[in-house]
């Protein structure tokens, strides 16, 4: 039997990269109205058919996607290999519904790959369990043909089974070494036509990733507990929302040791989405960033190609902005993690070894106290300058701190200056 090596093995490029790539990215960036548009509008597969007819990824160029990626200081990156729809942007021997058959006219996923593994990257797979194309997939209540008259018999669940396997088998196999398999998502008995349908063997379908790639890390989408042993995921998968939720930006809901990784939006659409107009701040996404570093996790940040096969400028544009706070911030970010201690309202902390890391949301005017931390700082600094911050220890002589309310023998206090740093 393979070895498996333990959960912290595995997920220590996680952990200390922090921050990756995801892409959304098929058929339905032609569509440009959300990666959901299928079955939103309940199109039927001719009606759909047109935007596989029509995929013309003509500025196609993954290197750019991988330097400003790189950029923007994310390590690895996660790429749809396929969505719900069904449509595969590998090409796959096991059905003509991929990117080869398209205007494209070939593999899209391998020089994705390439471009990334040769900047440095890692490489994640998501891959959707649900499948909207697949003969046999079940119509439950999200299929897109859920309202079209006429019996499912006929559809045979198991033989959609046997094709999610191999599908999973010819990923792992073709593409080098895979460091996170992405699975989407699993409900086995989804609403009532869902219902009786078997699963999707999911024990099994672990154990064969596993075997192809005894160092990957799997998701907890599958249906399957978390855990560090064999038959359970490795790492969880908070989609578009922060599950710190504590002042002090603490993780809740997770046992410690458990690998997770927030996976966010920049405007709520995973796909290319044209119209959108919902557009995340830069200023937003780094708060997602340090708030999820605080906690113990990773933000897997997503960007939607368009059609053409070119990150929309919006989408640059905040990955340059946050490009350039990493320059300067990058530290306390990669490599780092939780920190003991309680951080003053507003604040975060994120430590990265014997440093550390103060992150504040709301510029204080010049005095901010740290429980906690006196005794403990051997000198301060601003990180984007490296600037002295003055630390002034309590003295219960002083008058003005004896008259301030909440501080204590414990408490150490900043002088900042009086702006924010740009
Ligand atoms: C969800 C999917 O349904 C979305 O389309 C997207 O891929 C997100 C990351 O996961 O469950």
């Amino acid at each position: 039997m393979t070895k498996i090596p333990s959960l912290a093995e595995r997920s220590a490029w996680l952990t200390e990269a922090r921050f990756g790539l995801f892409i959304h990215w098929g058929i339905y960036s032609a569509a440009a109205r959300h990666e959901w548009v299928q079955t939103r509008e309940r199109m039927t597969p001719q009606e759909y058919r047109r935007y596989f007819d029509h995929f013309e990824p003509d500025l196609f160029d993954p290197e750019r996607w991988a330097e400003e990626a790189w950029n923007a200081g994310m390590r690895y990156v996660v790429v749809t290999t396929k969505h719900h729809d069904g449509f595969c942007l590998w090409d796959s021997r096991l059905t003509d519904y991929t990117a080869v058959h398209t205007p494209a006219g070939r593999d899209l996923l391998r020089p994705i790959v390439d471009a990334f593994r040769a900047r440095g990257f890692r490489i994640g797979f998501y891959h959707s369990l649900i499948d909207w194309h697949h003969p046999d997939f079940t119509i439950d209540d999200h299929h897109p043909l859920r309202d079209v008259p006429g019996p499912d018999d006929g559809r045979d669940f198991d033989r959609y089974v046997e094709y999610l396997h191999g599908q999973v088998t010819e990923l792992l196999t073709e593409y080098g070494r895979i460091d996170s398999m992405w699975f989407d998502f699993s409900y086995p008995t989804y609403g009532d036509r869902g219902k009786g349908r078997d699963d999707w063997r999911s024990v099994e379908l672990l154990a064969l990733v596993r075997r192809l790639q005894p160092d990957i890390i799997v998701n907890d989408r599958l249906d399957l507990p978390l855990g560090p042993g064999p038959d359970t995921a490795d790492f969880t998968t908070p989609e578009q929302v922060q599950p710190t939720g504590s002042d002090d930006g603490s993780a809740i809901g997770f046992g410690s040791g458990v690998p997770w990784e927030a996976c966010q939006t920049l405007n709520g659409s995973w796909g290319y989405d044209r119209d959108n107009m919902d557009w995340k701040s830069p200023e937003l996404l780094l708060r997602m960033l340090v708030d999820t570093v605080a906690g113990g996790g990773n933000l897997l940040l997503n960007v939607g190609p368009t059609g053409r096969g070119r990150f929309d400028p919006r989408a640059r544009e905040v990955l340059a902005e946050l490009g350039e706070w990493m320059d300067l911030h990058e530290p306390a970010i990669r490599h780092a993690g939780p920190a003991d201690f309680q951080a003053p309202a507003d604040c975060r902390y994120t430590r990265n070894g014997d440093r550390l890391f103060l992150h504040v949301f709301a510029w204080p005017l010049k005095h901010l106290h740290l429980p906690g931390l006196a005794g403990r700082v051997a000198y301060a600094r601003m990180l984007h300058d490296h600037s002295e911050v003055a630390v002034v220890e309590y003295d219960p002589a002083n008058d003005f701190h004896k008259h301030l309310s909440g501080l204590d023998e414990s408490t150490l206090t900043l002088e900042l200056p009086v702006r924010a740093p740009e």
